[in-house]
Formats: structure tokens, C-alpha cells, sequence
């Protein structure tokens, strides 16, 4: 059997007879001028993960490797695409990559086809073994691949933890290499506002936590180039602490909220007032600043966890808020608890409360009584809250606890005892450890319950969140290599775990390659190979 390590797996697959040997220098040749700037990427990362060295030829034909845009009939065996694509209903991601024995083919019907093609075979070089001159060889194959689902996304916090830019655009690197195409940024909660919107005047200086306009800017640029829609969130009306604090004017006198962690600490929360005409108009403002840098369909608007805010005044506060937001052109999407203001403007939501995750009782340490029976009470209205969406059509987007959320625990041990103490701290100890097949182990439609169809699956999201997250290093140690098996059930038809962890053993390499950190699973079968 072909061996395969391309993750997520591609659709189709037909291992072929033959090697492709390649040396240290390679010709690439790419048919068509608006493929420039893949073949820049392209060449640069292969560089610099393996040495060899490839030239941009002009000849197609006659290179080593030959990339074009072009149709072909075998387009048509590819199964289209479910769910909601992030950048355009137009967009085609499909592509047939040929390993031959002479040379490597990539045609797609669109440049992002191309870059999907290009990474699954960057992906077969990096994490080839190489000889002891450098070069190495590909097994004769046939993909013809493209995603199950349009919409395949991480949404990272930055509110609880600051990373700069530089970091940030390495993180869409790795989104990038797993065929990812939406980084949503949790820019807003209690415990910090990191977006020059909605900051008064005075407090606009750039400071290091927060995100200028331009670095912002900057990072939607850097990820547009990698085929990655950035959907920024600003998490109203709960998880507003900050923005409060930042406007005293926001506080009507019955919006501020407090709830204990895991740790005891009280930790203070706000909800936004809809009967102050303040708060209206400073989110007006936002989301007009916030339209200048995003070009994107997609703002999400947040909604969840509005701890003691009342139902009916939860319900006028959003929709208030939702016409603002298509006013711009926008598509409103916001957490599952959104529904429950019944809004018009609510087209797309995002699960993500799994029961499972929550830790029952003698399973370490609980959460503090009173924030238990917060949570325990919103968590009880999860299914009502998906019934409610199947019924009104609206699409959501996966991204069940138990499955997606990367601060989850890990429950097995690393096989590197110098992992011990990341072990210990990165994850939230309110939800039960679980096992990397454990969080595995689940299918995007069924997900949703019996009642669910796959066409009311709008994609896929991974979740990090960032309370126990202090630097870098701990958040690839989350990330890695869970996303990579969230890339699976975005992109993938069932895969088995089995599979899925002997190709993570081999991408120990490009991980490696990238200086990222990552859990040395015992249970993954880390090949020898992938050196450490
Ligand atoms: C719930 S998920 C939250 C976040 C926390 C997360 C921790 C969601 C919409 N709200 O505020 O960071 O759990 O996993």
C-alpha cells in the first residue's frame, strides 16, 4: 500500500508505478503570469525546508515540475464543495496533481486551486526522507482532490493573550500548509479590547496590546496571498468588560457581571446596554472602522456567554446590532447562543457547546459553584439553540467542544519527559482530558444531531482559546497536532485514526522545518525518521 502523507487526505488517490527523483536543483515552470506569486511562495518554502533549489523556467513542458491553470475532464469526478465559502460562492479549490516518473503536474481551474496543489506537494517533499546527496524521490501518484466542506477555520484569541503580527502570520503559514482558508480573530473580551476601534482618542497611542489599524491591515494582506479570509470578531454583548472599562459612559447601572474561575479568582464580565444610545452608536463606529480594514463578507459579532443578561434585553441588543453590520455589507455570523434573539439578519452560527467536554463530578477540580451553574444553565439550551437553526435554515459552522476546542486538555502523557510541565498548565482543567483519537473521532454532519442534513453545515472550526496559553511555544503546543485532524474533517472524507496518526509521524518534519513546538503525543507513532 502507498504510503500517504498528505494531511488532510485527498479526495481521490491512485498510487502509480515509478519514483520521481528529485535532485538538489529543479526546474518549475508556471503557465500563466497571475501564478507569479505562488511560484515565488512556493520556491522560497521549499528552500528553505529541504535545500533544494528550484528555478522559475518559462517553458512549460520541459520543467521538473509544471504548474498551469487549465480545465480537464477529470474535473468532473471531484464532489463540489458543501457548506459556506468565506471569500466567494465562485471560488474553485479543486486540482489534479500527477507524479510521474519523469516529472510532477499541477493543473487547477483557479490560482487557489494551484496553491492547494502546490502545498500537497510541497507537503510530499518536506516530509520525504532525503539521501545522503540531498535529494529525494516521490512515489509515482494521481490526486485529484479538493475539500469536503467551503469553510475550514481556526479561531484564535487574542484578547486573553497578545501575539504580535510576526507570530500571527506564522500561524497562518501552518493554516496555509493544512488547507485552511479562515483565521478568525477573537479580538474582544473581558479582559481586553485589542483593536483601535472603539478606544477614545486618547487611547489610540500604539501601546503593544492592542492591534493598530495597520498591522491589522497588514496581517488580512499576508493572509489573503495564502487563499485565508481573516473574519475579525468583536464579542458583544457579554464578554465586554473591557470595552466598559475603556468607555465608563457604556455602564447603565445593571450591566456589570461578576463570575468566579477555576482558579477562584473573581473575574469581572459586562454586558452591553441596549437602552443606552451610547451603546448603539460606539458599535456603529466599530464596525465602520473595523469595514475600512476587513474586506471580507464575513464580521462576527460574537454572542455568547452574556452572563446575567436578561433574555429579552439580550434579544433587542442584537437586533439592534445585526442591521449595523449588513448595513456594511457584511454577513453577520456569531456564536450558537445568537438564535435565541430570533434576529432576521442571523444566517450563520457556530456550535460549540459540547456536553461532553465538561467536567463531571471527581474529575479534578470543578469550576466554582455559581460560574457551574452559569455554565451548566447555558449548555443546557445547546440543543434547543441548533433546533432552533435547523429550522430557520441558518448554517453552522462545527466547532464542538469536545472535538474542535484545542484548549481541551491532553489526556495522554508526551512521549518527551520534558513536556511534563507544558502538560500541566497549557488547557483549562474545567474540562475532562481528552485522548487525541478521543477528540478525533467525530463527523462534521452527524455532529449536529439526527435532525441535521449535510447541507446545513456551513464548514469546520478549530476553537484556541487562550486562558492557559502564555507564549508562543504553548500555543503550537495546542495547536500541534490537533489542527491538523481538525484540517482532516474540514477538508476529508472519513480518514481513520489510524491512518491520520501515521501521517502526523511524518509531519514531525515540517513542524520541525517551521521551529514550531509541538505535544509528542505517546500515542502518535513518531517516525524515527521525522528526527527530533
Ligand atoms: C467558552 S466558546 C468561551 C470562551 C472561553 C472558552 C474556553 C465561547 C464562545 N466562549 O470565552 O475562552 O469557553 O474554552
Amino acid at each position: 500500500m502507498l504510503f500517504m502523507q498528505i494531511i488532510p487526505a485527498p479526495q481521490r488517490h491512485v498510487p502509480g508505478n515509478g519514483f520521481l527523483r528529485l535532485g538538489r536543483e529543479l526546474t518549475v515552470s508556471f503557465g500563466d503570469t497571475v501564478l507569479a506569486p505562488l511560484a515565488e511562495w512556493f520556491c522560497a518554502d521549499i528552500e528553505r525546508r529541504t535545500g533544494i533549489c528550484l528555478t522559475v523556467g518559462t517553458k512549460s513542458g520541459h520543467a521538473d515540475i509544471d504548474v498551469a491553470l487549465a480545465d480537464d475532464p477529470e474535473f468532473a469526478v471531484v464532489t463540489p464543495p458543501l457548506g459556506v465559502d468565506p471569500a466567494s460562492p465562485d471560488t474553485d479549490e479543486s486540482y489534479i496533481l500527477i507524479v510521474g516518473d519523469h516529472r510532477a503536474q499541477i493543473k487547477a481551474r483557479q490560482p487557489v486551486g494551484a496553491f492547494r496543489g502546490l502545498t500537497s506537494l510541497l507537503q510530499l517533499v518536506a516530509a520525504a526522507p532525503r539521501d545522503s546527496g540531498g535529494s529525494v524521490a516521490l512515489q509515482a501518484q494521481r490526486l485529484i482532490d479538493g475539500p469536503r466542506f467551503a469553510w475550514r477555520g481556526l479561531s484564535l484569541d487574542l484578547a486573553r493573550r497578545f501575539f504580535p503580527p510576526v507570530q500571527i502570520r506564522r500561524v497562518i503559514d501552518l493554516l496555509a500548509l493544512y488547507k485552511f482558508n479562515v483565521l478568525h480573530l477573537h479580538l474582544t473580551d473581558d479582559v481586553a479590547w485589542r483593536i483601535e476601534a472603539g478606544r477614545p482618542a486618547a487611547l489610540r497611542r500604539p501601546d503593544g496590546t492592542f492591534y493598530t489599524n495597520s498591522e491589522l491591515q497588514g496581517l488580512v494582506d499576508y493572509a489573503a496571498k495564502r487563499f485565508i479570509a481573516v473574519v475579525p470578531e468583536v464579542d458583544t454583548p457579554g464578554h465586554a468588560a473591557a470595552l466598559v472599562d475603556l468607555r465608563p459612559q457604556l455602564r447603565s447601572g445593571r450591566n456589570v457581571a461578576h463570575y468566579k474561575r477555576v482558579s477562584g479568582i473573581t473575574q469581572q464580565s459586562a454586558w452591553l446596554d441596549p437602552e443606552l444610545p451610547e451603546t448603539v452608536e460606539v458599535m456603529a463606529n466599530v464596525f465602520q472602522e473595523l469595514a475600512e480594514i476587513f474586506p471580507g463578507r464575513f464580521f462576527h459579532v460574537g454572542g455568547d456567554e452574556a452572563w446575567q443578561m436578561p433574555d429579552d434585553v439580550y434579544r433587542d441588543y442584537v437586533r439592534r446590532l445585526l442591521p449595523i453590520v449588513t448595513a456594511l455589507g457584511k454577513a453577520p455570523i456569531g456564536w450558537q447562543e445568537l438564535v435565541r434573539a430570533n434576529a432576521a439578519e442571523t444566517q450563520m452560527i457556530q456550535f460549540w457547546m459540547s456536553q461532553e467536554t465538561f467536567r463531571g463530578p471527581g474529575r479534578g477540580r470543578p469550576l466554582p459553584a455559581e460560574t457551574a451553574t452559569l455554565v451548566a444553565a447555558n449548555a443546557a439550551r445547546t440543543l434547543a439553540d441548533i433546533l432552533d437553526a435547523l429550522r430557520d435554515h441558518i448554517k453552522v459552522v462545527m466547532s464542538p467542544s469536545a472535538n474542535c476546542y484545542l484548549d481541551v486538555p491532553y489526556a495522554e502523557q508526551s512521549s518527551d519527559p520534558a513536556q511534563a510541565l507544558l502538560h500541566q498548565h497549557v488547557g483549562l482543567r474545567s474540562y475532562r482530558p481528552l485522548r487525541l483519537e478521543e477528540t478525533f473521532d467525530w463527523e462534521p454532519v452527524t455532529a449536529l444531531g439526527s435532525d441535521a442534513k449535510p447541507l446545513d453545515v456551513a464548514g469546520v472550526e478549530a476553537a484556541m482559546w487562550c486562558e492557559t496559553v502564555q507564549n508562543f511555544g504553548d500555543l503550537t503546543f495546542a495547536l500541534l497536532p490537533r489542527l491538523a485532524g481538525i484540517a482532516e474533517k474540514g477538508w476529508s472524507m472519513a480518514t481513520s485514526w489510524t491512518d491520520h496518526s501515521t501521517a502526523l509521524g511524518w509531519h514531525a518534519r515540517l513542524w520541525n522545518q517551521d521551529g514550531l513546538a509541538f505535544f509528542r503525543a505517546e500515542s502518535v507513532p513518531w517516525s524515527r525518521r521525522a528526527a527530533w
